[in-house]
């Protein structure tokens, strides 16, 4: 099949999960086309599987907001007709579901191509952007003619039937997915650096509790901060490494500060590659207000890094609470805390929870999700 595949290139799951995509299609022979306005994040392997292009904005003095959606759409059309695409498969409904729906109906009446589009629903692009009357109406509409919806959760799937009146049928929940024979413990025992950067994190053999976001507000990483606070007044030898950058970013480090936690919170900025600092991490935490998934908990239980995470959204399809990790009520401070300190202090615990971590993110592997989509498209392209 030739598949052009749309995303974000930005630090976010729908962006990572789009790219592995493209990767993991091309690998079982499939001709990939990766369209983003600039290179997505997780290109850092160098794939020379795929194709990747990159959508140029013409600037003119008249626009105070760029026409983007239209630059997006007349390349989607180029690219469609250069390399014949079967079908399109765009990550994250805005506003790619209402360009896709543009594109398809341009290359049906002027090129008499037809390209038939699936919208993979994220997240926030239902539960919360998506769903902004500024939005909503176009969003409404390019799922409702989409040729196929996807969801990666079944918490997502329900939002969605419920904010926009899709009927259930049409959507089809396939997980976010992990190729764990990348992402696993014999990656750590591989990089032999790792004792040394452990050491250099933690000189005095502290815990280590890792987070990683894009910093933005529903992340509440003020709640994570203030729960590892009461970690460390309960004496628990501990460090806190947060990965990443977004909006919250400079907020949080003014919170680290005001809680006394400067030398025990450290605030480690954006790294490509996320194996390295969680396979020196004890724990990995998440306290977002909302997840659909949460696909940074996959690549932590693949690594063997239990993991405690709010009870909220599609978190527990994810994490069973009590067997990979311990899921805390969204918000509770105190609750968070508990759980920390639970899974830190109790070497029994951690080692169950580790084991059965790295057990569940198998569930979610490459080879057991891709297959799902290419039945979808092999489905829509038979009805064509
Ligand atoms: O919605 C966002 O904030 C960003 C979005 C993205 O573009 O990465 O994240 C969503 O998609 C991920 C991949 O499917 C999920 O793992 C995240 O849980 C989801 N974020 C939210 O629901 C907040």
């Amino acid at each position: 099949m030739k598949i052009g595949i749309v995303c974000y290139p930005t630090f976010g799951g729908s962006g990572i999960i789009a790219t592995e995509l493209a990767h993991e299609l091309a690998v079982r022979g499939n001709e990939v086309h990766l369209i983003s306005y600039s290179r997505p994040v997780r290109m850092y392997r160098g794939d020379g599987l795929y194709f990747f292009h990159q959508i140029p904005v013409m600037i003119y003095p008249l626009f105070e907001y760029p026409p983007y959606e239209s630059a997006l759409v007349s390349r989607l059309v180029e690219i469609a007709l250069k390399h014949d695409l079967d079908i399109l498969h765009v990550h994250y409904a805005v506003p790619f579901a209402g360009a896709a729906y543009m594109t398809k109906h341009i290359l049906k009446q002027q090129h008499n191509k037809v390209l038939p589009y699936i919208v993979t629903l994220h997240g926030t692009d239902i539960t919360l952007v998506g769903k902004d009357k500024s939005f909503a109406p176009v969003v409404r509409f390019g799922l409702f003619n989409a040729d196929g919806i996807t969801a990666v959760s079944r918490f997502l799937k329900n939002e969605t039937v419920e904010n926009f009146g899709i009927p259930a049928e049409r959507i089809r929940v396939i997980y976010n997915f992990i190729n764990t024979t990348q992402h696993n413990r014999e990656y750590c025992k591989r990089a032999q650096y790792l004792d040394r950067w452990r050491r250099f994190i933690a000189p005095r053999n502290e815990f280590i509790i890792c987070h990683i976001s894009n910093f933005r507000p529903l992340k509440r990483i003020d709640v994570l901060l203030k729960s590892f606070r009461k970690v460390i007044d309960d004496g628990i030898n501990a460090k806190l490494v947060l990965v990443g950058d977004g909006p919250e970013r400079q907020n949080m480090e003014l919170l680290a500060r005001n809680l006394n936690l400067e030398d025990k919170a450290l605030f480690l900025g954006v790294q490509e590659d996320v194996r390295d600092i969680l396979c020196i991490s004890d724990l990995f935490v998440l306290t977002s207000e909302s997840e659909s998934f949460g696909l940074v908990l996959l690549e932590a239980m693949a690594m063997g890094c239990p993991v405690v995470a709010s009870e909220t959204g599609g978190i527990p399809e994810v994490v069973r609470d009590g067997i990979e990790g311990l899921l805390c009520p969204v918000n509770d401070v105190d609750s968070f805390a508990l759980a920390i300190k639970k899974v830190l202090t109790n070497p029994e615990l951690h080692e169950r929870l580790a084991r059965n971590a790295v057990a569940r993110a198998k569930k979610f592997d490459a080879s057991v999700v891709i297959p799902q989509y290419e039945k979808v498209y092999k489905g829509i392209l038979k009805n064509e």
